[in-house]
C-alpha cells in the first residue's frame, strides 16, 4: 500500500504588501501547460482515427479504456434501462435542468438588432444557431452528468440541429445511467462512447459511425484539450473549439465577518477536483489568528472528506495571500483572472463593481460555488488558466454564431454611394467604385 503521509494539511503563506515584484508574479502563476509537447503526442492518435475511422477509435477504446467494444455510437431513442437513476438524483437533475435551462434561454436574444445608421441605411443582426455540435463530457475520477447538462442545456436552447455527446465508456462499456438521462433532457442525436484525443478527433473529422461537428466543447485532461488545440488549426476539419481548458480554480476572498468554516470549505470543494487544482485564499485584514482558524478548519474539514489524498497533494500548492483592502484584493485577483471567484466579504455586493477578470462569481455566505457547479443556472464550463481576462464561459452565444445584414434603398445609396465611391477610389479598387457609381447612374 502507498505511504499515506498523515501531517498537517497546510497552504502557503504570502504578505502581498511585503511582496518583491518577482514574487507577486510568481503568484500569478499556473503550472505550466506544455501544449507544444501535448499537441504532438496527440497527433498519431487525432492522425489514425482521421485515417481509419471507427476501426482505430475501437481499438484506441480498447487500448486506453480497456473496453472492448463493437460499436462506438449509439442513437436515440435511448434504452430506458440504460437511464434509470435513482428517484431522487433524478429530481435533483430535473431542477438542475429547469434552473440552467431558465438563465440560458433568457441569453437568446428577443429581437435581431436593428440599426438605421443613414436614412434608408439599415443594418441588421441576427443570431443562427451553429447547426451540430460535439460535446465533451470527461471520464476520470469522477462522473460528471452536471457537465453533459452544462454544455446540452444551452446547445438545447441555441437551437443546435445535432448534439453529439461523446464521453468514455465505464469498464462494462456502458455509460453512466445519469449522463444518459441527461443526454436525453436535452435531445441529444447521439452519444460517443470514446474518451480523450481519439474522440475529439471522431467529433472534428466524422467517422463512418460518428457524425461530424462544427464546434467542439468541454472540459478534458491535457490530452483532450491538446487533441482540441490541434483540430481547431486543421483547415481540413472545419471545426471550432469553445476555449482552452486547463485545471479547475478556485480564488476566495474573505475579510474578518467571514465565517471559517465556510471559507475551507470552499477551497476544499475545489481542491477535491484533482490533484492540480488550483486554490488560492485572499485576506483583507485577517490576522493571523483569524487565518490560523482557517487553516484549521481546512485541515480538520479535509480530514473527514472521501477525496482527502486528492486533496492533500493540491492544498500544498495552493496559496494564502494576505492584503490589506477589498481594493487591493480584488486587484490580484483581477490579475489572476480566477475561473471561480468567491466573496466572503462584509459588502459582497459591493465588490463586484470591482471585479474585471473573473469566469464566475459567488458573491455573499450562502452562495458555495457548489451551487453554480450543478445547479443554480450558470454555466460551470468556465475558463481557467488565465483565461478570463479574454474568454467568457459557455453560454448560449457559444453555440451560435451571429450574421448581419443591410438593406439599402434607393434614397439611401443617394446619400451613402458618394461616401462609398470617394474610399474605393482611395484604394484604387475601380470594380468597388463602379458597383456604386452604376446604380447612381440609374438614379436621378
Ligand atoms: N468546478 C468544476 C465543475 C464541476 N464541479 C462539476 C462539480 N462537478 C469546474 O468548474
Ligand atoms: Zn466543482
Amino acid at each position: 500500500a502507498p505511504a499515506v503521509s498523515d501531517g498537517p494539511i497546510r497552504m502557503r503563506t504570502y504578505d502581498l504588501s511585503t511582496a518583491t515584484p518577482e514574487t507577486r508574479s510568481q503568484l500569478l502563476r499556473r503550472p505550466v501547460l506544455k501544449s507544444d509537447e501535448m499537441i504532438a503526442k496527440v497527433k498519431p492518435i487525432v492522425d489514425d482515427v482521421r485515417n481509419r475511422g471507427d476501426a482505430a477509435l475501437l481499438e484506441l477504446t480498447a487500448k486506453f479504456d480497456r473496453v472492448q467494444l463493437d460499436s462506438t455510437v449509439i442513437f436515440p431513442p435511448f434504452a430506458p434501462e440504460s437511464m434509470e437513476v435513482e428517484e431522487s438524483v433524478r429530481q435533483a437533475i430535473d431542477v438542475a435542468y429547469a434552473n440552467v435551462e431558465k438563465f440560458h434561454a433568457a441569453q437568446n436574444e428577443k429581437t435581431p438588432l436593428r440599426v438605421e445608421t443613414m436614412p434608408g441605411v439599415v443594418c441588421s443582426r441576427f443570431a443562427r444557431p451553429i447547426a451540430r455540435v460535439g460535446l465533451y463530457v470527461p471520464g476520470g475520477t469522477a462522473i460528471l452528468p452536471s457537465t453533459a447538462l452544462m454544455l446540452g442545456v444551452p446547445a438545447q436552447v441555441a437551437g443546435c440541429k445535432e448534439i453529439v455527446l461523446a464521453t468514455p465508456p465505464r469498464p462494462d462499456g456502458s455509460i453512466s445511467p445519469e449522463v444518459m438521462y441527461v443526454a436525453h433532457l436535452v435531445g441529444a442525436s447521439a452519444i460517443l462512447k470514446a474518451g480523450g484525443a481519439q474522440a475529439v478527433a471522431a467529433l472534428a473529422y466524422g467517422t463512418e459511425t460518428v457524425p461530424k461537428v462544427d464546434k467542439i466543447f468541454g472540459p478534458g485532461n491535457q490530452w483532450v484539450t491538446a487533441a482540441k488545440m490541434l483540430v481547431q488549426n486543421d483547415t481540413d476539419a472545419l471545426v471550432s473549439i469553445d476555449m482552452p481548458a486547463g485545471p479547475s480554480e478556485v480564488l476566495v476572498v474573505a475579510d474578518s465577518t467571514c465565517n471559517p468554516a465556510f471559507v475551507a470549505a470552499d477551497l476544499l470543494s475545489q481542491a477535491e477536483h484533482g490533484v492540480d487544482s488550483q486554490v488560492v485564499l485572499v485576506t483583507v485584514n485577517l490576522s493571523q489568528e483569524e487565518i490560523a482558524a482557517i487553516e484549521d478548519e481546512v485541515d480538520a474539514q479535509a480530514r473527514a472528506l472521501p477525496r482527502v489524498e486528492i486533496m492533500r497533494q493540491s492544498l500544498p500548492k495552493s496559496l494564502i495571500v494576505k492584503t490589506t483592502s477589498v481594493e487591493e484584493a480584488i486587484q490580484f485577483s483581477n490579475d489572476y483572472a480566477p475561473e471561480h471567484l468567491i466573496l466572503h466579504l462584509l459588502d459582497a455586493p459591493g465588490a463586484v463593481p470591482l471585479v474585471q477578470n473573473a469566469g464566475s462569481v459567488f458573491v455573499g455566505p450562502y452562495s458555495p460555488e457548489s451551487c453554480g457547479d450543478y445547479a443554480s443556472g450558470t454555466n460551470h464550463t468556465l475558463p481557467t488558466n488565465g483565461y478570463a481576462r479574454q474568454f467568457s464561459g459557455v453560454n448560449t452565444q457559444s453555440f451560435q454564431k451571429h450574421i448581419t445584414s443591410q438593406e439599402v434603398t434607393a434614397d439611401g445609396l443617394r446619400v451613402l454611394g458618394p461616401v462609398v465611391v470617394t474610399l474605393a477610389d482611395c484604394e484604387g479598387l475601380g470594380a468597388h467604385a463602379n458597383a456604386v457609381r452604376i446604380r447612381l447612374s440609374t438614379l436621378s
